[in-house]
């Protein structure tokens, strides 16, 4: 492993930190030294976005960036394609809805296919998290299409979750049952110029039992974000304080 490569991704060359991770996901000799470079401690910055496949998340991820470039921050984001062929499109649609940040020095995007374990996440993506958490990134979002395990194992690798849903699809019943609802610290409800939102905003906001969970957006407007941001910031600042 060249050391000037690793320096140069750690001082946040898009170019090298790419060949890195694909160093790390196909665990190229000596890619445990890149891991090592990860520093034990830091302070909570990765959040995982989940929800149904369509439910609007790379659109979200999309529109928040804009907002979070303006604050002028650095972001990667992890898209996670699941393993089910029933989704083998989503690689393909999250690279056409996050397209404008590829050229944007201050943005890192990077899709995984979740190849080897069945119904997860793939298993390098745990590797390439910490990885990227070395390099200056102010915020790491990770995509993953909820389809069962994905959205348990997504909270569980980051600092804050945010399960995203849409009005119509009944979908609070099932995260309800999935236990999702007790998993997540914020939930998004994507697509409110669809009918239906009142109720479903309604009946979300009952069972999570804290209004200020619950944010309203439409991401291909651009709509609700600046409160997306804000609602984030303040969970990280409470688990900030909760871990010191
Ligand atoms: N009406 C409306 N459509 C939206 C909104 N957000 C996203 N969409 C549309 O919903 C479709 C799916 O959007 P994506 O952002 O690809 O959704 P996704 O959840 O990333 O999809 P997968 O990654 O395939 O699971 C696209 O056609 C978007 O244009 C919204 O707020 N309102
Ligand atoms: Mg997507």
């Amino acid at each position: 492993m060249e050391h000037s490569l690793l320096e140069a991704a750690l001082s946040g060359d898009k170019k090298s930190i790419a060949r890195c991770i694909s160093l790390i996901e196909n665990k190229y000799q000596g890619y445990e030294k890149l891991l090592a470079a990860a520093p034990k401690a830091q302070p909570p910055c990765i959040i995982g976005l989940t929800g149904p496949p369509g439910a609007g998340k790379s659109s979200l991820v999309d529109a928040w960036v804009a907002v979070l470039v303006a604050q002028q921050q650095r972001v990667a984001v992890l898209c996670v394609d699941p393993s089910s062929p029933m989704h083998s499109g989503a690689l393909l649609g999250d690279r056409i809805r996050m397209s404008r940040w590829y050229n944007e020095p201050q943005v890192y995007i990077r899709s995984l296919s979740s190849r080897g374990a069945l119904g997860g996440l793939n298993p390098a993506v745990t590797d390439i998290l910490k990885f990227l958490s070395a390099c200056p990134f102010d915020r790491i979002i990770i995509e993953t299409v909820g389809v069962g395990q994905s959205e348990v194992e997504v909270a569980r690798l980051a600092d804050l979750t945010v399960l995203v849903m849409v009005p119509e699809s009944g979908d609070e019943v099932q995260f309800m049952k999935a236990g999702l609802i007790e998993m997540a610290d914020l939930f998004v409800v994507n697509k409110s110029d669809r009918p239906g939102v009142d109720l479903f905003t309604l009946q979300l906001k009952n069972s999570v039992h804290d209004a200020k969970k619950v944010v309203n957006t439409i991401a291909v407007e651009g709509v609700g974000m600046q409160e997306l941001d804000e609602r984030v910031q303040q969970q990280l600042t409470k688990k900030i304080n909760y871990y010191e």
